[in-house]
């Protein structure tokens, strides 16, 4: 059976069918990364793979939607061993990777020539199924797989996300992502005044999805299927349940001291 035929069958088991594949070869902007030992020294492919998070929910919340749901590198990460133990048991001679988050590849860049989707004005990539709300886990390989087509299309550049962004990081002049919310609220140390009444104008512990919720490329998409992420919502982070939720979060790497400052701010 063909290579690309066998990883379909294999990732269908586990219902992801946003992937697409990147050539090594092609990836010249990698990021700094302790993780960058793990991968083949004589790697080919770059399998990328989207994982839907959105739990459509209307309801006010003070986290971000991948803050709400279980822990991200968790879920993903334990997927991408899955499915490098289904790929070893063909592929008995090679090497299989799996990296999410922290990871050297540029997961945006190998996203959009795996053609999981296309870059936003807003810096995310955009699927047609899932829009801009899925995270990136990519499984890197020496085994050769053919590459995908990328997506160059563009988003439809309507200016919504640069118009709204509460701290103008995206700026029409230059975006400047020091100042992005989502940045704000996960530095540790002291905030500066300004950056305090950012946390306070929008109600936020961890994260911001301003320039996701706006775009018109999130309306009328799906809602994750993932029964980790849609079978562990909880909405807000409060007092009571830091302890909890900061074992199985995404937000819990940064320490209980910065998420009580963030919670402080909001309601001290
Ligand atoms: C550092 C980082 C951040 C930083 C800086 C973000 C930034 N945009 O620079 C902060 C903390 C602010 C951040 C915030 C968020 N992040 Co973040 N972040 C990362 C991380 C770890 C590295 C990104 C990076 O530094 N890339 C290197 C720089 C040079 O790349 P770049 O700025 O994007 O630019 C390059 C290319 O993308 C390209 N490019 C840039 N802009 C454009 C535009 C067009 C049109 C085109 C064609 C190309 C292009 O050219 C550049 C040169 O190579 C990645 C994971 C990873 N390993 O890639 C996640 C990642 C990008 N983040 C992710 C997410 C979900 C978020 C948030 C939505 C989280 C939240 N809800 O708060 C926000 C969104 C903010 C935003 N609008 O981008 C996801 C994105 C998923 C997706 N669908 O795209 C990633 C891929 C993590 C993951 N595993 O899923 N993030
Ligand atoms: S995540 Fe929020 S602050 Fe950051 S760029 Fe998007 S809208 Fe702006
Ligand atoms: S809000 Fe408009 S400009 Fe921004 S990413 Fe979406 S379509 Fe593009």
């Amino acid at each position: 059976m063909d290579n690309l035929l066998i990883l379909k069958n294999i990732l269908n088991k586990y219902d992801l069918t946003e992937y697409g594949v990147c050539d090594y070869s092609c990836i010249t902007n990698f990021l700094e990364c302790r993780n960058a030992i793990r991968i083949p020294s004589d790697c080919k492919s770059v399998i990328v793979i989207a994982f839907p998070y959105h739990t459509k929910t209307e309801l006010k919340s003070n986290l971000c939607n991948y803050a709400r749901v279980l822990d991200y590198h968790i879920v993903v990460n334990d997927y991408l061993k899955k499915i490098s133990n289904d790929l070893k048991e063909v592929f008995k001679d090679y090497e299989f990777e799996g990296f999410s988050d922290v990871s050297a590849f540029p997961e945006h860049f190998c996203g959009q020539m795996a053609g999981v989707g296309f870059e936003g004005r807003n810096h995310l990539l955009i699927n047609d199924r899932y829009g801009s709300f899925f995270v990136i886990g990519e499984i890197a390989t020496n085994l050769y797989f053919e590459a995908s087509k990328p997506d160059f299309r563009s988003c439809n550049q309507c200016g919504l996300c640069i118009r709204n962004c509460p701290s103008k990081a995206l700026n029409a002049e230059k975006d400047d992502f020091s100042k992005c919310l989502s940045e704000v609220t996960q530095r540790k140390g002291e905030l500066t005044d300004n950056e305090i009444q950012l946390i306070k104008n929008n109600g936020l512990v961890w994260g911001c999805d301003v320039c996701q919720n706006v775009c018109p490329h999130n309306k009328n998409i799906e809602e994750t299927h993932i029964k980790e992420f849609y079978e562990s919502v909880e909405l807000n982070l409060t007092y009571d349940n830091l302890s909890i939720l900061k074992k199985n979060r995404a937000f819990g790497y940064r320490g209980r001291n910065l998420l009580l400052r963030n919670l402080d701010i909001l309601y001290k």
